[in-house]
């Protein structure tokens, strides 16, 4: 069995960089496999999955013990934790020392990843250099009984994604969906062992976790990550030796914001080798300036929790602003019109969902099989739900979604029932319906149309975004709430929320 990590084994140089903290491959190899050597008999384990050295070494160890792991978003709302514990029921958490856990997860036996079990360095980054690397060389081993190479179609992770209503589903993907969209990737951007990546995404979603921080380890390269995402800390570490930047548009919106005033950003971006974005659309008009003010391209990727990697725009391949490229190796991609029927033209009119086959692929929602039936078209296709329509030489261009349910704001995906219903809880409340509106920065934001109990004394808007953050997580909370007297429905009650924009025109 091919290893998932087989850098651990032979790589020198460092692998993981938090701030001003490291491990080296054989500091990895050895901290996390003797941890994986506790965790052999643990089935299925949850990570407080804070920016952190910990949360990187809790995730390897789990995979290299072949325990499937559950990263947890650690500003999770009482209500959100509650709905991923009960469903994935994990024997233990594994979180970094002396970090509050919420009582959500009273029961849940917590297990701390020591990373100084094996004496990691608390280093000066700035002093780190060739010496510093020889000589933490060769201190530390693998533990020889570290478990073998689980079977590729084993739970690897699962991760949890918001659906249009009910509460998030946990994607359950095997270790073959992660090998195979690295490998893709290493194919599609040239991906290295020299490569530095750099970035400052969270570490309970496909990108950040998987892309940012398995993808380097797989490639025996190297990642720094920014602890929360800054310009600054992006012109720092590419102005120092990082050669790929990975973010969400609205981090590529805030670069491009910056930008006119932050030469050393603007250098640094220059010297970069890769600028990718993905998780979202990102506007013509960033790109535009990103490249106007630094001579590069920024390329889009397309994925999904469920699919991992389908498309991208390759290094050696012509960038195209407002594409995301075409399908990675071994990705079958087509697009299919209402009845279900396959597109086989390209153009501005060929419009269709995107359905997508291929080793990258989940293989189920954990305790779910209604809906794992439901996401598959006859033939194994996964519907994706985005909609695109396709240039004469395949490049694909995503032009909507076909559920209105769903808003992606800051590259976070966030379903309108499950914040309708978090909304309905809160006593101010009598009817409730959400929607996505766009935004320059978040690219859509979330908006609350309320109805309130009492129309003398509606719920403050702060109240109403701190109890929906409490409950489910702050990036769902409503950026604008709207009162109105009545929701729109039609003759048979349903909300009609395509009128709510009306509703309020003039205000
Ligand atoms: C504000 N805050 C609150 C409240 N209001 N906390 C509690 N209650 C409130 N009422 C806090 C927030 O927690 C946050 O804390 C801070 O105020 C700012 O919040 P926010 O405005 O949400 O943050 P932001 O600065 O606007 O975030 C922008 C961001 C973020 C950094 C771009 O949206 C982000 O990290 N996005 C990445 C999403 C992602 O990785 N998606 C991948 C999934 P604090 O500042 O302390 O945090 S998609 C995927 O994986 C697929 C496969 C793919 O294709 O990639
Ligand atoms: P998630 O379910 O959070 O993994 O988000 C997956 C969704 O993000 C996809 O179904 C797309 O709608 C969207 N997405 C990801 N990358 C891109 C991109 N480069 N351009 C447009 N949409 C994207």
């Amino acid at each position: 069995m091919d290893p998932l990590f087989p850098a651990l084994d032979d790589a020198r140089g460092e692998a993981l960089r938090f701030g001003d903290r490291s491990l080296t491959y054989p500091e990895l190899s050895a901290v996390a496999g003797a941890l994986a050597v506790r965790l052999r008999d643990a089935g299925r384990v949850a990570v407080w999955a804070t920016p952190t050295l910990e949360t990187a070494v809790g995730v390897v160890a789990a995979l290299l013990a072949g325990v499937p792991a559950v990263p947890l978003n650690p500003k999770s709302g009482d209500a959100e934790l509650a709905h991923i514990l009960g469903d994935s029921a994990p024997s233990l958490v594994l979180a970094e020392p002396g970090t509050h856990l919420p009582p959500a997860l009273r029961d849940v036996p917590r297990h701390d990843v020591d990373v100084h079990d094996i004496g990691v360095h608390d280093i000066d980054v700035h002093d780190l250099d060739a010496h510093d690397l020889d000589a933490r060389e060769g201190r530390t081993d693998r533990p020889s009984d570290t478990p073998a190479e689980p079977d590729p179609e084993s739970a690897a992770l699962i991760v949890y994604t918001s659906g249009t209503t009910g509460p998030p589903k946990g994607a359950v993907l095997p270790r073959r969906a992660i090998a195979s969209t690295l490998d893709a990737l290493e194919d599609a951007w040239q991906w290295t062992a020299d490569d530095v990546l750099v970035h400052g995404l969270p570490l309970f979603h496909v990108h950040g976790l998987i892309l940012g921080t398995l993808g380097p380890l797989r490639r025996g390269g190297s990642v720094r990550h920014l602890g929360r995402f800054s310009t600054e800390g992006v012109a720092r570490e590419l102005g120092a030796g990082a050669t790929m930047l990975f973010g969400v548009p609205t981090m590529y919106h805030r670069i491009a914001e910056a930008l006119p005033d932050a030469p050393e950003l603007a250098k640094a971006l220059a010297g970069a080798r890769l600028l990718v974005s993905g998780s979202a659309a990102l506007p013509v008009h960033d790109h535009e300036r990103v490249a106007a003010a630094t001579g590069r391209r920024v390329i889009e990727r397309y994925g999904m929790t469920e699919t991992l990697m389908n498309t991208s725009v390759r290094a050696d391949g012509e960038p195209r602003a407002g594409t995301v490229g075409v399908p990675l190796p071994g990705v079958a991609l087509r697009l299919v019109d209402e009845t279900g029927e396959e597109i086989t033209t390209d153009g501005p009119e060929a419009v269709g969902e995107i359905q997508v086959r291929g080793p990258n692929l989940f293989t189920e929602y954990l305790n779910r099989p209604d809906a794992t039936a439901a996401a598959f078209a006859p033939g194994g296709w996964f519907r994706t739900g985005d909609v695109a329509v396709r240039d004469p030489d395949g490049y694909v261009r995503i032009v909507g979604r076909k559920a209105t349910d769903l808003i992606k704001s800051g590259g976070y995906k966030i379903g309108a029932g499950e914040i309708e219903n978090a909304l309905l809880e809160h006593e101010g409340v009598r009817e409730a319906a959400v929607t996505g509106e766009p935004d320059p920065d978040l690219g859509e934001r979330v908006v609350a149309w309320i109805v309130p109990a009492d129309p003398h004394h509606p719920p403050k808007a702060e109240t109403l975004a701190d109890h929906v953050a409490t409950r489910l997580a702050p990036h769902k909370r409503p950026r604008i709430v709207r009162y109105l007297e009545a929701l729109p429905r039609n003759d048979m009650g349903k909300i009609m929320k395509r009128a709510l924009p009306e509703t309020t025109a003039g205000e």
